[in-house]
């Protein structure tokens, strides 16, 4: 059954693992006997592993409580032993398949990998033999969808996650508000949504997320260990919300909503010296923290050019303890350090191109940790080439290898590996029309920075890169990903 020309899938994997040792002689065949077995704990990760099973092979693939797995098991197994919370050990067999971790989040890590091993569309339906010890690099690994420029339904967020959990990424940060839209329910402030959502760039319908969708997408990304970070971008940013309540205005008057694609600067802002702007920001933020389990909240504060710096720096300092108070971990764009006195647990997002960046290297030696976007890199509605027919350019041209060659651990002067919580790509959405488009722009390269985010620097090698990358187009194609055939693949 084995074409022994063929390489073994475990060569094929994305991000590669840490460690693997094929064994051709040793792949396990799915057939109408196989099971998953998994403890009680490991349940939920069980059953989504034996849906895709399911759904792949045509076998009924029962999940069975632990026991002693007999041969032609799939076992899943929580084992302190592993380790790394995220990390997991694999081992494959004529016999039997046994994922071990210390935390579902592992075990669901390594569940990516084993659907990996399997071929992409088509039986015979043969586990690559082998085994595999493997764990991430970086904690945080993420990815920015801008659902306020264009609005994206909760089933194309949803087939978003599956598509980023896929390759372990487990942060989605949502961009949920902005000049052209406000996206989620808020309580106390109900036009912010009705009618700060109603339009998109273009001037199209828009949409939002009432409190219960809102709460089921979160529910729906942790249940493949993805944090939703949500982002409520002031005091910059804000058309959507000033032109739903006249009173956030400076002058009492409320602007028409906004529905242009904008500029790079900024334009808008909340009144900082007006008193009911924190009452505003409060009640927000803390309907938005009730409705996060995550750690963190994302304030923006980016391109603030409408905001005069010395109310920008009190509206910071009165704004940063709210999210304290609400429970939350304050996130910000890079833009966040022109505040001398944070508080050492706020996290810089650095969002520029420059390798050395003289705030980002203090907040580092204050003990900040931080994270790293730089646009040039992982910017992913920057055009591939002169010739991709949506995007911006304004950070360059980014294929698929300037996505896979920097290295985040030695990519700043004075920002070490250790101060990097994790790496993240924005796909901010101005001129992305449909959920197609947010594809096309987002794989291959979202599968570099996974890569980039999961995998140990020794492993990084741009030519087995691109032959292993090759492989994933047709398990893209049977999902139906709208996924640029990049002319630096081996497609085959
Ligand atoms: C800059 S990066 C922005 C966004 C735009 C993006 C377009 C950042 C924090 N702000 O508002 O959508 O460029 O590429």
């Amino acid at each position: 059954m084995l074409d022994p020309t063929q390489p073994s899938r475990m060569d094929a994997l994305i991000p590669a693992p840490v460690h693997a040792r094929a064994d051709p002689a040793a792949d396990f065949a799915v057939s109408g006997a196989t099971a998953v077995h998994a403890a009680e704990a490991s349940a939920p990760v069980a059953e989504l592993l034996a849906g895709e099973l399911r759904a792949l092979t045509g076998h009924p693939v029962p999940v069975v409580a632990e026991g002693a797995a007999p041969d032609g098991a799939i076992t899943l197994v929580l084992d302190p032993a592993v380790g790394h919370p995220e990390g997991y050990r694999l081992s494959v067999t004529n016999r039997q398949v046994t994922l071990r971790a210390t935390t579902p989040a592992g075990l669901f890590a390594g569940v990516q990998t084993l659907r990996q091993l399997l071929p992409a569309a088509s039986g015979p339906w043969t586990v690559a033999g082998g085994e595999i010890h493997d764990r991430p690099r970086f904690a945080h690994r993420g990815t920015m969808l801008d659902v306020s420029r264009h609005f994206y339904t909760v089933a194309e967020v949803k087939r978003f996650i599956d598509q980023i959990a896929r390759y372990k990424l487990n942060v989605l940060h949502l961009h949920l508000t902005d000049d052209q839209s406000w996206r989620l329910e808020i309580r106390s402030w109900p036009r912010l949504a009705t009618y700060g959502g109603s339009t998109q760039v273009g001037g199209g319908p828009g949409g939002y997320y009432t409190q219960e969708q809102y709460q089921d997408l979160v529910a729906y990304a942790a249940g493949r260990h993805i944090t939703v970070i949500p982002e409520i971008d002031v005091p910059g940013h804000t058309t959507a919300a000033l032109a739903s309540y006249p009173e956030l205005n400076a002058g009492g008057v409320a602007p028409p909503l906004f529905t242009a694609q904008g500029n790079a600067t900024g334009f808008s802002s909340l009144a900082t010296d007006k008193e009911l702007t924190y009452r505003f920001v409060d009640d927000v933020l803390r309907e938005v923290a009730a409705l996060t389990p995550g750690d963190y909240l994302h304030l923006g504060t980016d391109e603030t050019h409408a905001t005069p710096e010395e109310g920008r720096l009190a509206f910071i300092d009165r704004v940063l303890p709210m999210v304290a108070r609400h429970g939350k971990t304050v996130i910000g764009w890079h833009e966040l350090l022109r505040s001398p006195d944070l508080p050492v647990s706020a996290i810089p997002q650095y969002w520029g191109r420059e390798r050395s960046d003289p705030l980002m290297a203090a907040a580092v030696a204050r003990g900040h940790r931080v994270l790293l976007s730089p646009a040039h890199r992982v910017y992913l509605d920057m055009k591939y080439d002169l010739s991709t027919p949506i995007g911006y350019e304004w950070a360059g041209y980014i294929e698929v290898a300037d996505s896979y060659d920097w290295d985040p651990g030695t990519y700043m002067d004075g920002v070490g590996e250790p101060a990097v919580l994790g790496v993240e790509a924005p796909l901010w959405s101005e001129t992305l029309n449909s959920y197609a488009d947010v594809e096309y722009m987002a794989f291959p390269r979202l599968a570099a920075l996974a890569e980039v985010a999961w995998s140990p620097w020794s492993t990084h090698d741009w030519d087995a890169f691109a032959r292993r990358l090759a492989t994933h187009g047709p398990r893209w194609e049977a999902q139906q990903v709208n996924f640029y055939r990049s002319p630096q693949i081996p497609w085959s």
